[in-house]
């Protein structure tokens, strides 16, 4: 980086942590956007002098709220809600909202931050927003998640609309809580219209919605792949997490051909040697949605396989890593044992589970390695087809779902290798990424206005 990009992007970082104090996550994301962005800011004035950057990590609005509940036993409880409507530049925000204890204004203004990139990328009419609270449906009854469902979305729905923010599932959000999320917002405001997404087959989703992130994140591998002509045939595949992105990730690389040894969760991994199978994956599905277990009790199932508690799984030796579970799971220790052990190709399917010091270790080693606004898009661009399916009364069927998914994601791909070619011809994908959403938010923030 020249040094005036160099200068810039110090000044601007010590304003932005002075202005935002202890929001290290959102620091993070921002810093990370930075560095890709401003040498193309320097190169275009009217950015730097219409404070381009500068109102893009101001939120146009944050709401957080009070989130009172009942629990089963009569207790009163009492949780934060929030929702942080970030950039609404090209289209209505749109984002998911995380029900998880770790849940603070940081993560959802980093996770909103990179919303915003993420959904310009996926070329659909969609702005930037993620909504949250520190709830954990952990260890709760299906009325306890109701009942808090029902006290959220009462003091939501005064802000969301299908035309003005439409929320969708993250961590801790899946389709149990998206219906009760549903269900109260068509009773408060009686109207039934697509004000959300991930929604049940019956009343509006899209097919391909639940599958759409591990998948899309598949076909982004795939892309990336292709250019070094790999592929996931016989290669050995690691991934974190056991929820909704894990479950499809592991689902569509065994499709692939790849063996999938490893799944997670916040207590520790399960490796098994023989791989996932169609048996297995099932198992995994009941496991995680239905009977709501831990992963440990895979290994108790399938005693071929070793519960680790307390581990993470990176450094089993593998081809291919995906990161599905939260932010920061790879730290740079993590990442020099992934390489070590021969690892080729890191694809995202978490958002921002690499700290910026993995991130350096996969650069500098030259290996495939995606962000996951880039690789993990497929879950907001299937939303995105689930609101234009809502708009005009049609359901489409998985093979057309599918062909938009791959679509996408293979336009995401030529997007960062045209805005992330490196003389040697390989592909920077986290400048490719970051520059490609960036020129589309802020020229169209530019013809809006000091809005
Ligand atoms: P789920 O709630 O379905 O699953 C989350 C998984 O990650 C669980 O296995 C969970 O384990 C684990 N996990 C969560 N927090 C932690 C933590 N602090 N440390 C270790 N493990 C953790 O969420 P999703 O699968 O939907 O989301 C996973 C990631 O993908 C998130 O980063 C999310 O932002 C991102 N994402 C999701 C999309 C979607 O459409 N759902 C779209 C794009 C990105 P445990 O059960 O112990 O909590
Ligand atoms: O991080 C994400 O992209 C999501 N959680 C999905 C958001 C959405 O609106 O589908």
């Amino acid at each position: 980086m020249d040094n005036f990009s160099k200068k810039y992007v110090e000044t601007f970082m010590a304003g932005l942590t002075a202005a935002n104090p202890g929001e290290k996550e959102f620091a993070q994301a921002v810093g990370e956007v930075l560095q890709s962005v401003a040498p193309y800011i320097m190169d275009y004035p009217q950015l730097k002098e219409q404070k381009i950057m500068e109102r893009m990590v101001e939120p146009e609005r944050v709401i957080i709220f009070r989130v009172p509940w009942v629990d089963d036993r009569g207790q009163v409880q009492v949780n934060r809600g929030f929702r942080v409507q970030m950039n609404s530049a090209i289209g209505p925000y749109k984002g998911g909202i995380r029900f998880h204890e770790s849940v603070n204004l940081s993560i959802m203004k980093f996770l909103a931050f990179e919303q915003t990139f993420k959904n310009a990328l996926t070329t659909l009419p969609m702005g930037g927003a993620k909504g949250g609270s520190n709830f954990s449906p952990k260890g709760k009854s299906d009325a306890e998640v109701m009942r808090f469902c029902q006290s959220f979305m009462t003091e939501l729905q005064r802000h969301i609309g299908q035309d003005t923010d439409v929320p969708a599932g993250d961590i801790g959000v899946g389709g149990r809580e998206i219906g009760f999320l549903f269900g109260q917002y068509k009773r408060l405001r009686d109207e039934f219209t697509g004000t959300l997404t991930g929604k049940g087959l019956s009343w509006g989703g899209s097919l391909l919605r639940p599958e759409a992130t591990g998948f899309g994140a598949c076909y982004f591998a795939q892309e990336m792949l292709a250019t070094r002509g790999e592929g996931f045939k016989g290669r050995t595949v690691v991934i974190s997490g056991s929820g909704n992105v894990a479950q499809y990730a592991a689902k569509k690389a065994m499709q692939l051909g790849a063996k999938v040894v490893t799944l997670s969760d916040s207590n520790g991994y399960i490796y098994d040697p023989d791989g996932l199978d169609e048996e297995k994956w099932q198992y995994v599905m009941t496991l995680k949605n239905m009977l709501r277990g831990r992963i440990r009790e895979y290994a108790v199932k399938y005693p071929t396989a070793t519960y680790y508690e307390g581990q993470k799984p990176w450094g089993v030796k593998c081809d291919i890593a995906m990161p599905c579970a939260t932010q920061n799971e790879i730290d740079g220790d993590a990442a020099r044992t992934l390489v070590a052990n021969g690892c080729f190709c890191v694809t995202e399917g978490a958002n921002m589970p690499s700290t910026p010091e993995a991130v350096e270790v996969f650069q500098n080693a030259g290996i495939l390695y995606s962000p996951g606004k880039a690789s993990n898009a497929g879950g907001v661009a299937t939303s995105g087809l689930e609101m234009t399916q809502n708009s005009i009364r049609q359901h489409w069927t998985s093979e057309e779902v599918d062909a938009h998914l791959h679509r996408i994601m293979s336009d995401i791909h030529a997007s960062c290798a045209k805005y992330g070619a490196k003389p040697d011809g390989s592909i920077d994908y986290v400048k490719g990424a970051n520059l490609a959403g960036f020129i589309k938010v802020a020229w169209a923030m530019v013809d809006q206005g000091i809005v």
